[in-house]
């Protein structure tokens, strides 16, 4: 590893801190390496001492789902003796937890989805989960509860009509958002979409989709979303692009950072492993416009690994992120880049200004005389701009 510290020496040799706010759920480093196909190849590491790890790799935060941490049939007294010794080892090690989530697509009961299921007993029970799951959450400390409907889809859409599943979806989320208004938890619930796997078709199939459903619920302030790399790119979709519009929109509350080739099964990747280039713009997205949420990494070692591979694997996606928050400083004070910047967003003189609409303005907009040759003419040096930040990612400039 190069001794070469971060731009203004800022951050050594990538090391973390705390004030990156990285985080890993419990299930990351937990992943056995259980596919469809295979059996676990790693041995069970139990919750305490993933705290105990993630606190010496210097990551932040640990989130986890209810069953991560508590077994489905504990009883509360089970419950809350491992709740405590779990809080003991956070505190030793320094890591806290930012997020908390519900499983309800493990367990059997959910094969016909959760919030969306046609079976009225097990929306209910559901409701029931979710809630205590956030009883734990809080308990925590958590502030940001994510729903990602794994199950809340079909193979067949015979089962019952698609705007009746936005419908329940919708009902439940007002149910939670009152219980945490009853409760003084003071959450904020983040909707993690996904197109596909482990359903046929996931509802709610990308992050815009979600975008598009918070406005129609009775607590659109408090609900926004978790976009995660991996899903949006088996949607085929720019990832960096679907962040940005949950920024702009203030619905950023948590992102997922993972990675992803297109068209195949979920693979859940390394931060920065497989689209190097997408990551980058990610983070640069993410740094310039100061997001300061949790930067969670939703991972999972390769299946090849044994247990010291995953402490390799979730010391990668931190230090990639590291790197790459350094390539866009770099990108930002690069001359050469701000001058082409600067010329393609550049106006000949007289240009009328779109800006709001006003009679006046429409008037002499609609005067106007172009000059398509001429405007035809101003040069686009993309090639050249997308050059520069290739060179630039592949270290020879
Ligand atoms: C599951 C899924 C993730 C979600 C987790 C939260 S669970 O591992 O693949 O994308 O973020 O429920
Ligand atoms: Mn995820
Ligand atoms: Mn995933």
């Amino acid at each position: 590893m190069s001794k070469k510290n971060g731009k203004n020496g800022k951050q050594a040799n990538y090391e973390p801190k705390p004030e990156d706010k990285f985080s890993f759920g419990l299930w990351t480093l937990a992943n056995r390496g259980r596919d469809p196909f295979g059996d676990a190849v790693r041995p069970t590491f139990p919750p305490n001492d993933i705290v105990q790890v993630l606190g010496e790799i210097g990551a932040w935060g640990v989130n986890l789902h209810d069953n991560d941490l508590v077994p489905i049939d504990a009883t509360p007294k089970e419950r809350d003796k491992i709740v405590r010794e779990f809080r003991a080892a956070c505190n030793e090690s320094g890591v806290v937890v930012p997020m908390a989530t519900v499983s309800l697509f493990f367990h059997p009961v959910f094969r016909d989805g959760a919030f969306t299921a046609n079976d009225p007993e097990v929306r209910a029970y559901a409701l029931q989960k979710t809630m205590r799951a956030m009883d734990l959450g809080a308990e925590l400390g958590a502030k940001i509860f994510v729903l990602w409907g794994g199950r809340e889809g079909v193979e067949t859409d015979a089962c019952r009509r698609a705007d009746e599943a936005v419908k329940r979806l919708r009902e439940a989320v007002n149910y939670l958002c009152e219980y945490n208004i009853a409760q003084k938890y003071g959450y904020r619930f983040a909707m993690e979409a996904k197109p596909n796997e482990p359903r046929g078709d996931i509802y709610m199939a990308t992050t815009g989709h979600y975008l598009g459903f918070i406005p129609t619920l009775d607590h659109p302030e408090m609900v926004g979303v978790n976009p995660e790399f991996a899903h949006e790119t088996m949607a085929g979709l720019n990832f960096m692009h679907g962040v940005a519009q949950a920024w702009e929109a203030g619905k950023l509350f948590h992102i997922d950072l993972n990675d992803q080739y297109p068209g195949r099964y979920d693979q859940d990747l390394r931060f920065g492993s497989a689209n190097p280039k997408s990551a980058f713009w990610l983070v640069k997205f993410l740094e310039d416009v100061g997001y300061d949420g949790p930067r969670h990494f939703d991972a999972h070692a390769y299946r090849t690994e044994n247990c010291e591979g995953v402490k390799d694997f979730a010391r990668g996606c931190m230090r990639t992120y590291l790197i790459l928050k350094e390539k866009a400083e770099r990108w930002n004070e690069d001359r050469e880049i701000q001058a082409i910047l600067k010329e393609i967003s550049a106006a000949a003189p007289n240009v009328p200004k779109n800006g709001r609409y006003s009679e006046k303005g429409a008037q002499s907009l609609l005067a106007h005389g172009f000059d398509k040759d001429a405007m035809l003419r101003k040069r686009l040096p993309y090639e050249l701009l997308d050059q520069l930040t290739v060179d630039l990612l592949l270290g020879v400039r």
